[in-house]
């Protein structure tokens, strides 16, 4: 329907991830029609592009999956404690063929505009394919970690090896043996890949601007018995991992670091690393609030960094000193400070001196070269806002959600955001997603939408919008939350400091998943307050 008429249809989502998939199936089980729109070739979202060697997620498996189905969560089996990549692309294809997604999906179709018609309100919906949609309800399913980012490093363009960023990995297999290879980046990506790298190239230079806290991930086969812990009573200890801050269910610790003796603090810290996992953050209730408790944990992790890495040198520029731990995503590794102990590995320094340039064999870095045949960069993303800021997104007046969200975007519940009417957000910025189980966030806001949408049905609604009051207080709520926390002590993609140009502004909202979901609940029961609704016959403002 190139250049034709737009297809009309109820809901246009953005997006075949875990977000989209769901949202689709929810859409249809309330009669609607719907169409899912998305660049790739299939489904998947982060964890289609994400390909490269190493990529693992550091949720646990048995947690990091979707627990609306019974069924599904019964007969699926996980082989590993913690997922790969593949394992998990293969899970999202399964959930697709299962219930029967890949109908309503349009592949290789990526949308550069949504914009809203006031007179009729309808989304229209245009994408690179020159097709349009024409929907009451837009579904914006974009993934927060979604765009990924290419530095600005003088000379790239003229580098005449291949590039390769982590969050765009080519789909057919690198080869990297007998290659100088250069990594750039050492954040969840670079701390996954440069191990595999390492075991691949005949030589790899780390170029490393910030050191990261890592805990050793400790993956594993999964137990039998572990599995079945889970699956003989999935649908409660789901519901026991919505009452935990992160949405995860783990061994939370309720004291303060402070308030027991190092001795046995240092017993703690000791049983976590020897478990492995993130989960080594949550051993007291304050390390991400209190300075003096953070510095309990970071110290033990150094220790640890320094007694692995037999080098003291390069021990100590990979120990992070810059911030909390914690307060930068924690990263799950396996064997990643071992591998700077290998004779091919080379850690370079970038705090000491940047990179000068890249030029076509290499890079400069004060005055060394380094002479390169591949570079991998594994230097993050947009996070939140890109993927929604690469699509023109224009809302009442003309008003478009980059201009709107110039200063840091403004949302409500991370749901909506005002002057852009029956535009929903699956995690959205102002949402815990990225500080929780992401697929617990997805799960949690889709099912709200679908319910909103039920409802906007049942009274006849033109459009429902967050009204900009609601979303004052809801912002003013994210700041307040992460106040408190040492989240700000560093810079993060959390708060955006990651680009060039992006306000410095922390996105997530850091009261956690059961505060979070009952303020959503909350609303949804009190008639959406904080929202405007719409019919025919009147505007319900509440
Ligand atoms: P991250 O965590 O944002 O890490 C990006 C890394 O790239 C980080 O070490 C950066 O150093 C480094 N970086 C970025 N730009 C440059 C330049 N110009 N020069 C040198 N080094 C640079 O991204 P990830 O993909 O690892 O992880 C993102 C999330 O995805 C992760 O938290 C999980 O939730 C999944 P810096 O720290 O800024 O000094």
């Amino acid at each position: 329907q190139a250049g034709g008429e737009a297809v009309a249809c109820d809901v246009v989502i953005v997006g075949a991830g875990f977000a989209g998939m769901y949202m689709l199936h929810l859409a249809r089980g309330l009669g609607l029609s719907a169409v899912v729109l998305d660049a790739a070739y299939g489904v998947g979202g982060t964890w289609f592009w994400n390909r490269y060697p190493g990529a693992r997620c550091d949720v646990e498996s048995m947690q990091y999956s979707y627990s609306f189905s019974e069924e599904l969560q019964q007969e699926w089996h996980w082989t590993e404690r913690y997922a790969s990549q593949p394992e998990i692309l293969a899970y999202a294809n399964y959930v697709a063929k299962k219930f029967d997604l890949l109908r309503d999906i349009e592949f290789n179709t990526r949308v550069v505009r949504a914009s809203f018609q006031d007179e009729d309100c309808r989304w229209l919906v245009s994408t690179d394919r020159g097709t349009r949609y024409r929907a009451k309800w837009c579904i914006m399913a974009t993934g927060c970690l979604s765009a990924a980012q290419t530095p600005d490093i003088r000379g790239l363009d003229t580098f005449k090896g291949r590039v390769y960023h982590t969050g765009n990995w080519p789909h057919e297999a690198v080869n990297l043996s007998g290659q100088n290879v250069g990594a750039i980046g050492t954040g969840s990506s670079g701390i996954q890949v440069i191990p595999e790298l390492a075991a691949q190239a005949k030589h790899l230079y780390v170029f490393q601007r910030t050191p990261n806290f890592s805990i050793p991930a400790r993956n594993r086969p999964m137990d039998a018995e572990y599995e079945n812990w889970w699956k003989s009573n999935y649908a409660e200890r789901r519901a026991q991992a919505r009452t935990m801050p992160a949405g995860i269910l783990c061994d939370l610790g309720d004291k303060s670091a402070l308030a027991v003796a190092p001795e046995q603090r240092l017993q703690e810290y000791e049983r976590r690393w020897a478990a492995g996992g993130t989960a080594f953050t949550a051993a007291y209730s304050d390390l991400l609030r209190n300075g003096q408790s953070n510095e309990t944990a970071a110290q033990f992790v150094r220790e640890k960094i320094r007694r692995v890495v037999e080098d003291p040198q390069v021990a100590e520029l990979l120990t992070p000193v810059d911030h909390p731990i914690g307060a930068k995503r924690i990263c799950a590794d396996t064997k990643y400070f071992e591998t700077f102990n290998r004779e091919n590995v080379t850690l370079v320094d970038l705090r000491a001196n940047s990179i000068r340039e890249i030029s076509s064999n290499g890079i400069t870095v004060g005055s060394e070269f380094y002479e390169l045949d591949t570079l991998v960069l594994a230097t993050g993303f947009d996070a939140m806002t890109g993927a929604l800021n690469k699509i023109d997104i224009v809302g009442r007046q003309g008003l478009t959600l980059k201009e709107k969200w110039r200063d840091g975007p403004n949302t409500f519940l991370g749901l909506m955001s005002a002057g852009f009417p029956n535009l929903f957000i699956v995690t959205g910025p102002g949402s815990p997603s990225v500080l929780t189980n992401v697929i617990v966030a997805i799960e949690d806001n889709v099912e709200w939408i679908a319910e909103c949408i039920a409802h906007l049905v049942d009274v006849d609604a033109d459009y429902i919008e967050a009204t900009a009051s609601g979303e004052e207080t809801w912002m003013e709520q994210v700041r307040q939350a992460a106040e408190g926390t040492l989240y700000t002590q560093a810079k993060s993609w959390y708060l955006g400091v990651n680009i060039p140009g992006k306000p410095a502004v922390f996105m997530p909202y850091v009261g956690g998943v059961p505060a979070y979901q009952r303020v959503c609940q909350e609303v949804a029961a009190d008639g959406y307050k904080g929202f405007t609704i719409s019919t025919r016959s009147n505007s319900l403002h509440r």
